[in-house]
């Protein structure tokens, strides 16, 4: 085991905006998540005026690993043993203190085999649907086995929300479980991922091996809170 790892308690010059703080006010406001509702359809989606950041990706992407690991629960966004079968948008609260400033959705994922081909176009419809009307939509995080790269459904994703990124839309391609691929195929995965983002931003995550989660806590963090330093949200350094 090579990597060393630097807590705020070793880290020499621990200043209040370098990479471990930041992260720790991301993680920890990530981890204020609580669930919110549940919607089988999209117009049972309430409206709300809060930012939303959805995650998006077929089945057994790792979607629901990575939303828990992110928020620091286990069962939040349940990792269901069963593909397909999450046909619901799942809303989820952020915020402390009971002021809620953000809203995770949890959308179906897509793309399982043993779904009936009605169902599986009903759901690309409400996600499709949801992908271009969800006003209060501020990111989108689509995740990726990189194994597999992209697939038909993923780059149809693309193609829906590309205008709305256009406009300023947050997007980012996460590529999960790369602890499955060594170092090389890791960097090429990277690289294409980046060219396929369009005008986004590509990263690598592992929940196995706790790679990319701060990262990803972080950008998520800026995506809702993009005037205020994360510097200023972090508690006061003392004397
Ligand atoms: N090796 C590895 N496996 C993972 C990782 N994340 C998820 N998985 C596995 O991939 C499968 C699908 O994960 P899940 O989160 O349920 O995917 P979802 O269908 O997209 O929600 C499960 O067997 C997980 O244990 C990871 O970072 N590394
Ligand atoms: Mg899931």
């Amino acid at each position: 085991m090579t990597t060393k790892h630097l807590s705020a308690h070793t880290a020499p010059k621990a200043a209040p905006t370098g990479k471990g703080a930041s992260a720790t006010v991301a993680l920890g406001w990530l981890h204020t998540a609580r669930f919110m509702t549940s919607a089988p359809e999209l117009h049972f989606l309430p409206t709300l005026a809060l930012p939303e950041i959805a995650f998006v990706g077929r089945s057994n992407a790792g979607k629901s690993t990575c939303i828990n690991t992110l928020t620091q629960q286990k069962q939040l966004a349940f990792a269901s043993r069963k593909p397909g079968r999450t046909q619901h948008i799942n809303l989820f609260t952020l915020g402390k203190q009971g002021i809620h400033d953000a809203v995770l959705a949890d959308l179906p994922g897509y793309g399982y085999a043993a779904v009936p081909k009605q169902d599986k176009i009903r759901w690309q419809a409400v996600m499709a649907n949801y992908l271009v009307t969800r006003e209060n939509l501020k990111g989108v995080v689509l995740l990726c086995d990189p194994r597999l790269g992209l697939t038909e459904l993923d780059e149809i994703l693309l193609e829906v929300i590309r205008p709305r990124v256009e406009q300023g839309l947050k997007f980012l391609l996460v590529l999960t479980k790369c602890d499955k691929l060594n170092r090389s195929e890791a960097s090429k995965a990277l690289s294409i991922a980046a060219l396929q983002s369009g005008g986004g931003q590509a990263m690598l995550f592992s929940a196995t091996k706790r790679i990319g989660i701060d990262a990803l806590a972080q950008h998520l963090w800026e995506w809702v809170h993009p005037a205020m330093s994360i510097s200023r949200a972090l508690p006061e350094d003392g004397p």
